[in-house]
């Protein structure tokens, strides 16, 4: 995260559309460098808090363009940056929701890297403080229109983000930049509002949180995702010891299948906007945080000790009304949909209603007082209503999260069990394995029924006055796992020329919507290209789209990538390989190929190694080895993202993010390691992992 002068050029951008406060952008010639907060009398003496606190600020996110947040004016003199620059861009994922459960989702992520993005549901978290003039700006990097609105927010009429009232939709390749002025503090939301009856639902929505104003006030501006809120700002810490942004969302996953199963954006516009009927939907998987029971204990458990109070900031993306009980606790309701609720009207229960879009704060007191707290132990919190205890029918499941008091969570990094069983052996065990949810493992032990799980399903006597109906789980083939794709087709299928360039020729690939052809959105112009064997070549990429567009050449070692965000370009040589072959190229940012961007790059007289073909000594059972530098892990993605050296035989030296099975492997693995891993050349999963060297 750093200061770029291209803010200067947005702000007034934005300022064209925006109505004058205060402190106008352009009064101002020069951005600050934020680095020089860094050493401002409050953090070179300040505490552990302070420290934390400017890091977090400072911090890139992994995955992320460094200037996917940027840092401007301070502008009431108090210490920290009150000018804040967001950039989002939409990205399509799939999600393991629950064991087994893979869902296709959209995702507000910030600005991505050249080797990829850090999207995850929910979207990221927006944290700013009072007062700050936040801009954020949408690249629509997607395949339909999106706009944002920032609801509960006080925002200008023309930034309220309603298609065809106060703008139009930002088409696919376009951006825009929305301007805030964040006032009163508290908990709101953001998201998508075209067709607003299925993208929030879809994924297009997040937390905005407004701090009060403090001095020296420094914290995460943007934060994939949602949950533990680390470091907390300065308002917030005064008053609690813990603080949560809490996610809900329900959806029918008849809908998020839709953009998995099919490629043709032409055909998943009908069937998402005019085939699927949002009136007859019938939300099956229920999310907090992006995630259903049991990874949402592991992603999300209420972390507590006793006699502290934890802030838990509530949102509901969903549809239904939520009947959040915390099990054992009576909060108190503080604030409502951003705003406080008087002190004598706050109300101290145990079950709490939050209709859809709105917001509730609570103030979660523990200990062992019995009228607020009954006690340390683990602590179901969970939407009361009965769906939401189930992943698609089966219990437990949906958003069941845990209250967890200090010295209850196992080493596994699962709550421990209060019945005496351990986190792994007991009923973890079985809520983790897949089959459970696909209704393949009895629900209770055998043994009550003196009888074998095979034996269990063979007793199939005709039912008591005949056959009668009842609602039936459905049961659909999986879709193809989209996470790994990935990496299978950039294996090596062959190496640079060694020798000297024989040749040089330049060549422009131009890039943006308007070189697509039909029924596509994106696409390159020329598409195919050719080179001599041996020849040197200068790719100048061309990206006409107010977006970025990562032009990779597949299955070349070394790796051949250009990132650029445009309308802007830029070019890097190459060497081709000295063989006839034909390689392939794509745009890298997710989905871009699937709705047009691709070509191929004929060396010589070409040949039939694609880069999709099986890798050379049958990849396929084999297992590779690979080192390499962390560059950050997701325990939560069960990724890890890896700088790596060249993996003979299956990938070239670069920066790329693997999913690790199982995902314990990362228990400890830090940010700078020198690791040295192994890789299924089969799935392209991590499955072992060794340090060589610690990092910082
Ligand atoms: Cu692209």
């Amino acid at each position: 995260m750093r200061c770029s002068p291209i803010i200067l050029a947005l702000l007034l951008l934005a300022s064209l559309v925006a109505i004058a406060p205060a402190h106008e952008p352009d009064e101002r010639a020069v951005a600050p460098d934020a680095r020089a907060y860094r050493l401002t009398p409050a953090y070179l003496a300040g505490s552990v808090a302070e420290r934390a606190g400017m890091d977090a600020e400072m911090a890139a996110i992994p995955g992320a363009d460094p200037d996917a947040v940027e840092l401007g004016h301070d502008l009431d003199g108090d210490g920290d940056a009150d000018e804040i620059h967001i950039h989002l861009e939409v990205i399509e994922i799939q999600e393991e929701v629950y064991p087994g459960e893979y869902v296709t989702f959209w995702v507000f992520a910030p600005l991505g890297s050249p080797m990829g993005s850090p999207a995850r549901l929910p979207s990221p978290t927006i944290r700013v403080e009072e007062g700050d003039v936040v801009y954020v700006t949408l690249h629509n990097t997607h395949y339909l229109p999106h706009t944002i609105h920032f609801h509960g927010m006080a925002q200008d009429n023309a930034m309220d983000g309603v298609p065809d009232m106060t703008q139009r939709a930002v088409a696919p390749g376009r951006q825009f930049t929305y301007r805030f002025v964040a006032k009163t503090p508290g908990t709101y939301w953001y998201h998508c509002h075209v067709q607003d009856h299925i993208h929030p639902l879809m994924g297009l929505a997040g937390m905005i949180i407004v701090e009060p104003n403090r001095p020296n006030n420094h914290f995460a501006h943007l934060v994939p995702g949602a949950g533990r809120i680390e470091p907390m700002a300065k308002a917030t810490a005064e008053q609690v010891q813990g603080e949560y942004s809490l996610v809900y969302m329900d959806i029918d996953d008849r809908l998020n299948r839709i953009p998995a199963a099919y490629s043709d954006p032409r055909e998943i516009e009908r069937r998402m906007h005019r085939d699927y009927d949002s009136t007859q939907r019938k939300p099956n998987i229920f999310l907090l945080n992006g995630r259903s029971y049991p990874f949402t204990v592991r992603d999300t458990p209420i972390l507590v000790k006793p006699d502290e109070t934890t802030k838990l900031r509530i949102l509901n993306v969903g549809g239904r009304t939520l009947a959040l009980h915390t099990h054992g606790h009576h909060p108190t309701l503080t604030d409502l949909d951003g705003y406080p609720v008087p002190k004598a009207a706050q109300v101290t229960r145990d079950t709490f209603a939050v209709a859809p879009a709105q917001r509730i704060d609570l103030a979660l007191r523990t200990g062992s007082d019995g009228v607020h707290a009954n006690g340390p132990g683990v602590w179901l919190m969970h939407d009361h209503t009965p769906e939401a205890a189930s992943n698609k029918g089966i219990n437990p499941g949906g958003d069941h999260t845990m209250i967890v008091y200090e010295g209850f969570m196992g080493a596994d990094g699962l709550p421990i069990h209060q019945a005496g069983q351990g986190a792994r052996e007991g009923a973890h065990d079985l809520h983790l394995d897949a089959d459970y949810y696909a209704g393949k493992r009895p629900v209770f032990g055998t043994d009550i029924f003196h009888t074998t799980e095979q034996d269990y399903d063979k007793q199939a006597k005709p039912p008591a006055g005949g056959a009668f109906d009842y609602p039936r789980r459905e049961q659909q083939a999986a879709l193809p796992r989209l996470d790994l794709i990935d990496a299978a087709r950039h294996r090596v299928v062959a190496d640079a020329c060694a020798g000297p360039a024989r040749g040089f020729r330049r060549i422009e690939i131009k890039a943006g919507t308007k070189y697509a052809r039909d029924g596509e959105v994106f696409g390159f112009e020329p598409r195919e290209i050719h080179a001599e064997r041996c020849e040197e070549l200068e790719i100048v990429l061309d990206n006409s789209d107010q977006i970025r567009h990562d032009l990779m050449i597949l299955g070349l070692n070394p790796a051949f990538a250009l990132n650029v965000l445009g309308p802007n370009q830029a070019s890097a040589r190459l060497v081709v390989p000295d063989q006839d072959i034909t390689l392939t190229f794509h745009c890298h940012v997710a989905t871009h190929e699937k709705v047009g961007m691709a070509g191929r790059l004929v060396v010589g007289r070409g040949g039939a190694a694609l880069a999709q073909a099986a890798p050379p000594g049958d990849a396929g059972e084999a297992s590779f080895h690979g080192t390499g530098t962390v560059i950050a892990v997701l325990s939560r993605l069960n990724r890890l993202i890896v700088n790596h050296e060249e993996i003979k035989g299956f990938m070239p030296a670069m920066e790329m993010s693997y999913v690790v099975e199982p995902v314990r492997l990362l228990d400890g693995l830090n940010r700078g390691d020198r690791i040295e891993f192994s890789i299924n050349g089969a799935n392209s999963t991590i499955t072992a992992v060794k340090v060589i060297g610690a990092g910082r």
